[in-house]
Parts: structure tokens; C-alpha cells; sequence
């Protein structure tokens, strides 16, 4: 009984410092999405990739809000806005978005767009926090950032097409941080936002925290949207990433984790990101993003 689902690529890596996270959609798409989400019990349909402006064209630092840097910003609204608006759509026509990355920044358009017409929760499975503002950002990379653009956090207040309509902070969980640079810790202990880190689900367990985690995102909400960062697991299992970080969920914890969430029956949209085919093994990383799509729409594995 799942809802059909439509696959939205985002094929970006303007918000990374390494290229190649522009090739995860096709890295995730080769390593069987559509065969793995029908094992779910989805139907499947594929939008192709939302377009992407040429590298050409870039101007890392055209557009910043005002103070600080975000690279690329103008190119990442640019792509935003067209997902943001496939996401919406999708939702309209009853089918469940499955967007794929692309670099974090992409959640911009993913949330946005889900949160649209509906009041949304967010579980963010990631490494690092990504609640960096332009002015705090140490990198100026994007990726840094969409969380707080989302929730209009410092200079991201009231850039229009960067926040998210029907999301609130209360209901935005981030699960399994392990890296997070000083004044983003201050700004996510100032919010309203919940971060479980690694060391909670080292004293609690995955279960108990992802159930923590989707209590949350529910709370009042019209549905959940799930933001899989696959840095969120070790680098062991996930080699395929530009940024990993020692110390993250292994195999098994992410497979209960996403069928924690399928459990809720709460899922409204989905977004794949950070995947990166040239640092990957065997496509190794973009094949495990396929089997964890699938345990969100449902599929167990025993
Ligand atoms: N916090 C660092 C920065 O802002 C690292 C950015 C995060 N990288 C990601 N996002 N992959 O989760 O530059
Ligand atoms: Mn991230
Ligand atoms: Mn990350
Ligand atoms: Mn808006």
C-alpha cells in the first residue's frame, strides 16, 4: 500500500567544495532505484532531472544575502526554485516526491516545495548540522546551510524563495551529528530545533532516538519530510561522500532507522543527497541510497 512514487533528480554540486556530487542522481539511478523501490511495493515514475545552469556561468559569489559568503547562491536558487516547484506539483498529483541529489543545498527546493500548501516535519539524518548562516559559514559552501535557510535563520530571514512556508523549528529533527562548527552549535542550542547526535544514539539506541526523532516531526504536522544526508553513515559504509566523518550509523542502524520511519506511515516527501560517484567504490554508496529509499517506502530486510 504505498503511494506512487516520482523520482525528481537535482543534479547540482554548486553548494560543495569537491565536485561530483552533479553525478548522483545517475550513480543512484544505476544502482537500481526504480527495481529496489518496486520491491517496496511502489509504483515508479521518473521526471528526469530538474536543469541546471552551466558551469560556465558561474559566479561563486554573486547573490549573497548580505554579510558573509555563500557560493553560488544565485545558481542554487535557480535550481531550487524549479524542484521546489516539481516537488509541489508532484505532491498535488497524490505521488510521493523522491528527490535526488545533488549537494545538500538542494533540501531548499525539496522543502519548500513540500511545505508548500501543508504544515511539514523534517527528520535530517546527517553528519553535520547544516545551520550555517552567509556570516557564519567558515566555507561558504551551501551545503553548509539549508537548514537554517529553510528556517529563515539569521540573514536567510525573509528570503522569500529560501524558507519553508509550513515548517516550524519545533518540529525539525536533526539525527546523528557528529561534526558542527562553533557558531552553528549556538544557533541550533538558540532554536527551536531538536539535534540527537552520535552519543545519543550510543546511550539510547537508533530505535529510541529515530522514535524521538519522528515524534517530533509529527507533532501536528500534515506529514514528514525525510532529508537522507548518506554522510549520516560511516564512511565505512558510505565511502561515496565528499565530507565523511568518522563515527556514523553503520548498515544496519540506517536500514532500522528508515523502516522507523516507514512505520509512521507519516512520509511525504524524500530527498537522496551528497552521494559522490568519484569517490565511491563499485558504486557501492549510491546502491546502499537505493536500499535505504526503499526501507522508507516500506521494504524490510530481515
Ligand atoms: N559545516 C561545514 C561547512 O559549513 C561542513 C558542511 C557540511 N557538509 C555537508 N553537509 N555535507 O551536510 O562548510
Ligand atoms: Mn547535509
Ligand atoms: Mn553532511
Ligand atoms: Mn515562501
Amino acid at each position: 500500500m504505498t503511494r506512487p512514487t516520482r523520482i525528481i533528480g537535482a543534479p547540482i554540486d554548486y553548494g560543495a567544495n569537491r565536485r561530483g556530487v552533479d553525478m548522483g542522481p545517475s550513480a543512484i539511478r544505476y544502482g537500481g532505484l526504480a527495481a529496489q523501490l518496486e520491491d517496496a511495493g511502489a509504483t515508479v515514475a521518473d521526471d528526469g532531472d530538474v536543469s541546471a545552469p552551466r558551469a560556465e556561468e558561474r559566479d561563486p559569489e554573486a547573490e549573497t544575502p548580505s554579510e558573509g559568503r555563500a557560493k553560488f547562491l544565485r545558481e542554487t536558487k535557480a535550481v531550487c526554485t524549479a524542484l521546489s516547484d516539481r516537488v509541489a506539483e508532484t505532491l498535488d498529483s497524490g505521488e510521493l516526491p523522491l528527490v535526488l541529489g545533488g549537494d545538500h543545498s538542494i533540501a531548499i527546493g525539496s522543502v519548500t516545495g513540500s511545505a508548500r500548501d501543508a504544515d511539514v516535519g523534517v527528520v535530517w539524518f546527517d553528519a553535520h548540522g547544516d545551520f550555517n548562516t552567509p556570516a557564519t559559514s567558515p566555507s561558504g559552501n551551501v551545503h553548509g546551510m539549508p537548514l537554517a535557510a529553510l528556517l529563515g535563520i539569521g540573514d536567510f530571514a525573509g528570503v522569500e524563495w529560501a524558507n519553508a512556508d509550513g515548517l516550524r523549528e519545533e518540529n525539525v529533527a536533526i539525527v546523528g551529528l557528529r561534526s558542527v562548527d562553533e557558531a552553528e552549535r549556538e544557533a541550533i542550542r538558540e532554536s527551536e530545533v531538536t539535534a540527537f547526535t552520535m552519543s545519543d544514539i550510543d546511550e539510547e539506541g537508533i530505535t529510541a532516538v529515530v522514535e524521538g526523532a519522528l515524534e517530533i516531526a509529527t507533532a501536528g504536522t500534515d506529514g514528514i519530510h525525510v532529508s537522507l544526508d548518506l554522510d549520516w553513515l560511516d564512511p565505512r559504509e558510505a565511502p561515496g561522500v565528499g565530507t565523511p566523518v568518522r563515527g556514523g550509523v553503520n548498515y544496519r542502524e540506517a536500514h532500522s532507522a528508515l523502516e522507523t520511519v516507514a512505520e509512521t506511515g507519516a512520509l511525504r516527501s524524500l530527498e537522496l543527497v551528497e552521494v559522490n560517484p568519484i569517490l565511491d567504490e563499485q558504486n557501492e554508496t549510491a546502491s546502499l541510497a537505493t536500499e535505504l529509499a526503499a526501507s522508507a517506502l516500506g521494504k524490510r530486510i530481515l
